[in-house]
């Protein structure tokens, strides 16, 4: 009956589910190479987990059967037995190396930077929104500056990544601490004010699937934490390279965006009035 049960349960949880899914754990999909290798670690450390797990079940339900009392008498004592006190101590310490090591191994793997990034781009956070600058990209014509995109209380930041090459993030803060969150990178950094006295603060990702992608704030930063929002759009290299040009020409964010074939404006979130001025008394 009970058999039955779980059988039942488990055809109706695994129905509709690839393999990959149930192998994933409850893991959250990522869309960025690096997102890929830390989703194996976790199907390696459930899958070990289970394991475990499963050899725990089996004594306990071993001890339950077998071993019930069965007279008045005291069952032999094992306390202090110090072969079995070596044994339970050794094979934690093993479980917890191996999963150390592979766990080192893919951050290392996640936090890897190579020295010529495709693109690059400086993240400013400030209370209470982004600014992102292209600084290897072509330059706006008339201002020479970097291409730039700031997010207001009337349009939400919306920026434009390619998917394949490699991308390099520099996190800068003008005031507080802030975070840089993608949630489907699966990826949050701190963005630190004073990065410009030599702390080294940059990532890079790989994103792998076009789309777009809303990005947060992830450090209570001040009164508008929660409305630090932006949008990753990622796109092919080939629209990435026509909106650039769009974007130097001197169109604006949401005109060069529709020049490419693109919504203009950020399809994940909205953008929240942070003018306090605007909140009086008389509101
Ligand atoms: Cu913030």
């Amino acid at each position: 009956m009970k058999v039955g049960t779980v059988f039942g349960l488990l055809a109706v949880v695994l129905a509709g589910c690839s393999t990959q899914e149930v192998l994933r754990f409850g893991w959250p999909e990522g869309i960025t190479e690096q997102s890929t290798l830390m989703r194996e670690l976790w199907t390696g450390s459930t899958l070990a987990a289970l394991v475990v797990g499963v050899i725990v079940w089996a004594l306990i339900f071993w001890a339950c059967a077998f071993h019930r009392r069965r007279t008045r008498d005291l069952p032999k004592q094992t306390a202090y037995n110090l072969p079995v006190e070596i044994v339970l101590t050794v094979i934690p310490f093993l479980i917890i190396a191996v999963l150390f090591y592979y766990t080192v191994v893919v951050q290392t793997e996640v936090e890897a930077q190579t020295s010529d990034p495709a693109v690059t781009v400086e993240v400013t956070g400030f209370q209470w929104n982004w600014e992102f600058r292209y600084l290897d990209e072509q330059p706006v014509e008339e201002t020479d500056q970097p291409i730039s995109i700031l997010g207001d209380s009337g349009e939400s930041a919306v920026l434009v990544l390619p998917v394949g090459p490699t991308i390099q993030f520099e996190l800068v803060s003008n005031d507080v601490i802030h975070s840089f969150w993608v949630p489907e990178f699966l990826f949050k950094r701190d963005v630190l004010p004073g990065v410009n006295f030599g702390y080294d603060n940059d990532f890079q990702v790989t994103i792998e699937q076009e789309g777009a992608y809303v990005g947060r704030c992830a450090e209570l930063c001040g009164i508008y934490h929660s409305t630090m929002n932006f949008e990753v759009r990622a796109v092919s290299p080939e629209v990435f390279d026509e909106y650039i040009a769009a974007r130097a020409s001197g169109l604006s964010n949401a005109e060069a965006l529709e020049s490419v074939g693109e919504p203009g404006l950020a399809q994940t979130t909205t953008p929240f009035d942070t003018d306090r001025t605007r909140r009086s008394a008389t509101d």
